[in-house]
């Protein structure tokens, strides 16, 4: 690029950021007059948690980088952070295993991320709540009225729509999972989907779906952020809360509601086995050499090559381990449809259909990592002006 256009391009760059910082204060000056009052201390209940300051600022420079945001904006990430309990939020259950607000509360050493969930204000959760029957039914409707066009619905669980509905109904009246969507999803800020199932049907909707179950946005039309995977990672489900107390708005979404700054790349890109498979070590069969050597899992079925996520990246249980450093290779569980798509699980997938094989495989990996990178591309000049969200 010529010496001028570079410096074209760098005061386009800098306006941009620029705009986005005023828009990103006004929104947040907005949050603190329009939503109450934080219910929690953070940096008291990171104290008691035993998390430094310095490890909060190690956070949060982690967390505006992962946000695709420059430093300047860390001190609002900060602030975002501290504004997390101002957030009203519904989470509905429908068809799943919980095993999604399993994954997120169920942690021995908590991080930055499962504090933050700690201080979420849960205005209705059904698996956390104490209430049932009429008592839980009026906490929803109020919630709903109280905090009308202001709440986040996030969302566990596909919907059956077979039998009208029916094959899922809830609550002392027996309204259909369909019908609650309906009346709770419609009235929010904005719909979250937690997990694959909410995001595409996953399990339920696996061949032969005899309960016809679908993803929430399939099932009621209505645009929807899909945190993928079964379960996701908390820190996806962080990190775009965060997004949306900075910005009003959710993050820039690929062609399948994922947030592209958590789901822009693929396994294998970041994949600590990947050395292994550029020089044509695999795993033959479980437990050979190659596995006690850590070789790539490639041929006893990773689907990484096909899968985007940043699991290998952030991890799961506080960044201890992740699926293909457990010494399984990734099942593809942020991609619609896996359990049929990417079936067998343990076996590559067939070359035929897939144009599967050593080489073949990371040739339609760049292609598609290509079009990934487009579309940040795109966001980094849109975004300034076009904070919507919601996979339309
Ligand atoms: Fe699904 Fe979550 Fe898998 Fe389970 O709620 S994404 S079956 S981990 O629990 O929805
Ligand atoms: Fe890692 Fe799987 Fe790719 Fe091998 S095929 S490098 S194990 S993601
Ligand atoms: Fe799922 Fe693969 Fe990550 S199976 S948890 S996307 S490594």
């Amino acid at each position: 690029m010529a010496k001028g256009n570079n410096s074209e391009y760098k005061k386009m760059i800098d306006k941009h950021y620029k705009d986005l910082m005023k828009h990103c204060q006004l929104h947040m000056e907005q949050v603190e007059k329009t939503l109450p009052e934080p219910k929690e201390d953070l940096q008291a209940l990171l104290k008691e948690k035993g998390i430094s300051r310095r490890d909060f600022v190690k956070w949060t420079s982690a967390m505006t980088a992962a946000l695709m945001l420059p430093p300047i904006f860390r001190p609002m990430v900060a602030k975002a952070a501290e504004n997390f309990s101002r957030l009203p939020v519904v989470w509905l259950h429908f068809a799943e295993c919980t095993g999604c607000s399993e994954a997120f509360l169920r942690s021995s050493f908590p991080n930055v991320d499962d504090i933050l969930l700690e201080t979420i204000s849960l205005e209705y959760h059904e698996t956390l709540m104490a209430a049932s029957g009429y008592q839980a039914e009026q906490n929803l409707e109020k919630a709903v009225k109280d905090f009308s066009g202001k709440f986040i619905c996030v969302i566990e669980g596909g919907l059956p729509r077979g039998l009208n509905g029916k094959y899922l109904t809830l609550g002392p009246k027996g309204k259909t999972g369909i019908q609650v969507a309906k009346e709770v999803a419609t009235k929010a800020a904005a719909v979250v989907c937690i997990g694959s199932c909410s995001a595409y049907g996953n399990i339920q909707a696996a061949a032969p779906n005899p309960t016809d179950a679908v993803g929430i946005k399939k099932a009621i039309g209505v645009s929807t952020v899909n945190i993928a995977g079964c379960p996701p990672n908390a820190v996806n489900f962080t990190g775009t809360l965060l997004h949306f107390l900075l910005f009003g708005a959710l993050p820039p979404l690929d062609s399948l509601g994922r947030p592209l700054w958590a789901y822009g790349k693929r396994i294998h890109d970041y994949c600590e086995r990947r050395p292994h498979y550029d020089a044509s070590e695999f795993v033959e069969e479980w437990g050979d050499k190659g596995a006690l050597k850590g070789w790539c899992l490639y041929k006893v079925g990773c689907k990484g090559p096909y899968t985007y996520a940043n699991c290998a990246k952030v991890r799961f249980n506080d960044g201890i381990s992740w699926p293909v450093m457990a010494g399984h290779g990734c099942i593809g569980c942020t991609e619609p449809g896996f359990w049929d798509t990417m079936a067998p699980l343990e076996k590559p997938l067939d070359e035929k259909t897939y144009g599967g094989g050593e080489k073949t495989v990371d040739k339609i990996g760049t292609v598609l990592t290509g079009a990934a990178i487009a579309g940040v591309a795109v966001h980094a000049v849109a975004s300034g002006a076009r904070h919507s969200g919601g996979n339309k």
